[in-house]
């Protein structure tokens, strides 16, 4: 299989195992979870995936929103806002009990209503027209990722990852955690595995600082609106320079650190760099996780962050996987997550639209 193949099914079938297994403990909702807590139900799937009838843990709405991107780009060959709305919204009825984001199946329900005719306006109509800042856009921005990987342009990928994220979210945050996710993903793609991890955050810090530079037609800044609700960090790039600072650390923070600092929960200002952070924290040593590969790690430690676990998981799965290529992700895994033969479709769908002119 080309490296490159093997890079584009690793970040689709990383961000589904990173889902269905991080779904477990999405419900608890925990500060925090012991890791050998999740590497015991790792254990678990192991063990039960050599049973001819094992478990499948059933992927969720960030896969399911993930899939409708993919089908969408790989037909139309590039973006179509209604036929993206109508997938979006047609998925969403058909399986409704994918756990879904609270208010953003207001939307699906609007696009429907409009016969997906206005495909931007009830996303911009959430929260009293602030737009959600809800991780969802981030979290199924994957295929977008792919799609845009043989431009090798960060401008373009951006336009893409706007334009996908805005069906449903429309606030600053959501949109520029997309973007951040997606930049993320393309620098993984380009990797070797023995890439530097300072380098790579310094390279999202420079991305990130031009996009949070750009004037703002529509919206509020991403500063202005963290200054009015009195947040900490004000910029995606304020918490890369957290990162790039915990990198340098001889001993890498407590996960209730990283937790409280980075935040693990539904917002993508308060979820994206966590899954950076997972991904670039795991090509480090980890003492009690000598066993399992970066992959793996990744997973581990992005689902132990607690919170949203299934979102940060999914999202930090999908950069180690497009780093690592889909070898990296243990086949025991892969027999026990709905969705991964699909997955593996999709990659090879967007990697044959990679390959045209
Ligand atoms: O962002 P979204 O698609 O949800 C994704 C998350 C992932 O964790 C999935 O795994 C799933 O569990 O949900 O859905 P939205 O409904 O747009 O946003 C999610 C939640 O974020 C909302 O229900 C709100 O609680 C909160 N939220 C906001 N709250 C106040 N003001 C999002 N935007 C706002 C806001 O502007
Ligand atoms: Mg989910
Ligand atoms: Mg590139
Ligand atoms: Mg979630």
């Amino acid at each position: 299989m080309s490296t490159t193949l093997s890079k584009f099914q690793g970040a689709l079938v990383g961000a589904v195992v990173g889902d269905c297994i991080g779904a477990i403990f999405e419900s608890l909702w925990a500060k925090t979870i012991h890791p050998n807590k999740v590497l015991k139900a790792i254990e678990n799937l192991e063990t039960d995936s050599t049973e001819e009838d094992h478990r499948i843990l059933p992927f969720t709405d960030d896969t399911a929103m993930a899939r409708s991107v993919a089908k969408s780009l790989i037909i139309n060959k590039g973006f179509d806002a209604s036929d993206m709305a109508e997938r979006f919204s047609e998925n969403y009825f058909d399986e409704p009990d994918r756990g879904y984001g609270g208010n953003v199946v207001s939307v699906f329900s609007q696009l429907k209503e409009s016969n997906y005719e206005d495909v931007f306006g009830p996303a911009r109509k959430q929260f009293n027209g602030s737009g959600s800042y809800g991780n969802g856009g981030a979290m199924r921005i994957v295929p977008a990722a792919l799609f845009t990987y043989k431009d090798n342009d960060p401008e373009k990928s951006k336009v893409l990852v706007t334009q996908v994220t805005s069906i449903t979210h429309t606030h600053n945050q959501a949109i520029l955690g997309a973007i951040l996710q997606s930049y993320a993903i393309d620098m993984a793609l380009n990797s070797s595995n023995s890439f530097s991890p300072d380098e790579m955050v310094d390279a999202l810090i420079t991305l990130m600082k031009m996009v949070e530079d750009e004037p703002k037609e529509t919206n509020k800044s991403l500063k202005e609106s963290q200054k009015e609700d009195n947040q900490k960090w004000k910029t995606y790039v304020e918490k890369l320079e957290v990162i790039k600072k915990y990198l340098k650390q001889e001993e890498q923070p407590t996960l209730l650190t990283v937790h409280t600092e980075l935040g693990a929960d539904i917002s993508a200002f308060e979820s994206v760099p966590a899954a950076v952070y997972s991904f670039l924290r795991s090509h480090k040593d980890f003492a009690d996780l000598k066993d399992r590969n970066s992959f793996e790690k990744t997973i581990i430690y992005a689902i132990s962050l607690g919170g949203d676990s299934d979102t940060v998981a999914t999202m930090a799965g999908a950069i180690a996987g497009a780093c690592y290529g889909v070898d990296s992700i243990p086949i025991s895994w892969q027999k026990c997550c709905e969705g991964v033969e699909d997955a593996k479709q999709f990659a090879e769908g967007l990697y044959k639209l990679s390959q045209m002119s």
